[in-house]
């Protein structure tokens, strides 16, 4: 095909459709560039990017400092699996347990590996270091989770769109409301062989639902108290988007170098993805200190990619892009202004109930039920205006902007929210 020839956005879609599987419902926007808070489609028109493929691209769409160094080490060394040793993991490992304050990290790819990862080394130290029986082993998960897609990590999931059809399920796992802290002191009691509880900070797929203020603290107190391990999911919660830089840091807008605050709530096994690569890479992390890590002997997990020398150099940049450029900070900065705007609307408005979220993880709740399509109509009006954003369940909408966004962008991105909901008022 000469460079000359362009193919149509429709026939670009039809592509995907006869030859891709069906797992997704895109808007029909095809696009095919990025830079900072933009992306523009086939035809030329740019968009404000209001997901951010689901908070991965934090530091904006193709940051030089990322992309440049994912090309420099892509010149130089790939891949070379971990059946030796590279001039970049080791000094990657260091960089990231310093960054975020763990002995280890155990290096993936995906957030549902590393979440899978979480778990494996949870159920291990369980058994060689709680004393739990074996294969007795229990861990915690919250109702209306969204932790990926493999069969064990659907086998706790209660969307039945994910699971149906998808068994046999793994067992060994409790469900619990979120952000009920006397259900979760329940459970963690109700048996000796309960190894940890696994959350998101903030329930983002489930329509972005920030839990008690003190919910988190109290949750890891009860782990403490019953020798249970507290394992935070903040592959999406993560790397400064709530304006922290991570969920469960609370109020504080540390640097790299956080002097955990008290408003910090220190997980046992930490789970990162997305964002910590800027989304130039898939690139996951699952921390823990030595008592934790240490279960884990050779040949007993791992990856071919898991923590390959682009992977790390990926990160170190994109972490660094963070901290220089204060995104914790204009995080929490923009997320007031979102919620003031959108608060402000919602008291006349006729089709927006609710605004919630923390930083710039947000998401509206439109007037109308989970079944029907008014909140993929506002989302394909608001492409049509230019800002694109996605329903995550039936009325509800988030909204996750890079963090790189100026004021007077996010202000932009307000009005014609604003502007585009005011066209279905009833
Ligand atoms: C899809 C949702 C968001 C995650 C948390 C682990 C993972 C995710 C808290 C797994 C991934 C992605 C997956 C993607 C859409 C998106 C998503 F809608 F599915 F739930 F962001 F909210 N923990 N979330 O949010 O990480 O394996 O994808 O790298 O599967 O449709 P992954």
């Amino acid at each position: 095909m000469s460079v000359l020839e362009k193919i149509s956005p429709a026939d670009l879609i039809a592509l995907e459709d006869k030859h891709g599987a069906h797992n997704y419902h895109p808007l029909p926007v095809v696009l095919n560039r990025g830079e900072g808070v933009y992306v523009w489609d086939v035809d030329g028109k740019k968009y404000y990017d209001f997901l951010s493929a689901y908070s991965a691209v934090n530091q904006g769409h193709c940051h030089p400092k990322i992309v440049g160094a994912m090309i420099e080490q892509a010149q130089t060394l790939t891949l070379t699996s971990r059946a030796f040793y590279n001039d970049k993991l080791g000094v990657y490992e260091k960089y990231v347990t310093n960054y975020f304050g763990f002995d280890k990290v155990l290096p993936m790819n995906t957030g549902a590996e590393a979440v899978e990862t979480a778990l494996k080394i949870c159920r291990k130290w369980a058994y060689e270091k709680k004393g739990v029986a074996e294969k007795q082993a229990q861990i915690i998960v919250c109702e209306n989770n969204f932790h990926g897609r493999t069969t064990t990590i659907i086998s706790f999931s209660n969307d039945e769109n994910a699971r149906k059809n998808f068994g046999p399920f793994t067992d060994g796992f409790i469900k619990i409301p979120y952000d009920d802290i006397d259900a979760l002191e329940k459970a963690i009691t109700s048996s000796p062989n309960i190894a940890g509880f696994l959350v998101e900070p903030i329930q983002g797929e489930a329509g972005v639902y920030v839990p008690s203020e003190d919910y988190l603290a109290k949750a890891k107190a009860l782990c403490a108290t019953n020798n249970v391990l507290f394992i935070a999911d903040e592959v999406q919660t993560g790397i400064a988007r709530t304006g922290s830089l991570l969920a469960v840091c609370g109020n504080c807008t540390c640097e790299k170098s956080c002097e955990k605050q008290s408003s910090y709530v220190q997980p046992d096994i930490l789970i990162l993805g997305k964002a910590i690569s800027g989304g130039a890479y898939p690139v996951s992390a699952v921390l823990a200190n030595d008592a934790i890590m240490n279960v884990i002997k050779p040949g007993q997990h791992g990856s071919t990619f898991g923590g390959n020398p682009v992977a790390a150099a990926v990160a170190m940049a994109a972490l660094d892009v963070v901290s220089d450029e204060n995104l914790s900070q204009n995080a929490r900065k923009l997320g007031k202004v979102f919620r003031e705007e959108l608060n402000a609307y919602i008291q006349t408005s006729s089709i927006a109930t609710l605004v919630r979220g923390k930083g710039l993880l947000n998401a509206i709740v439109i007037n109308d039920t989970e079944e029907s399509d008014t909140a993929w109509n506002i989302c394909m009006r608001l492409a049509e205006n230019g800002l694109l954003a996605k329903p995550t369940h039936g009325n509800i909408i988030r909204f996750a902007p890079p963090l790189v966004m100026t004021e007077e962008q996010l202000r932009d991105c307000v009005s014609i929210i604003i502007s585009t909901l005011k066209e279905f008022e009833k």
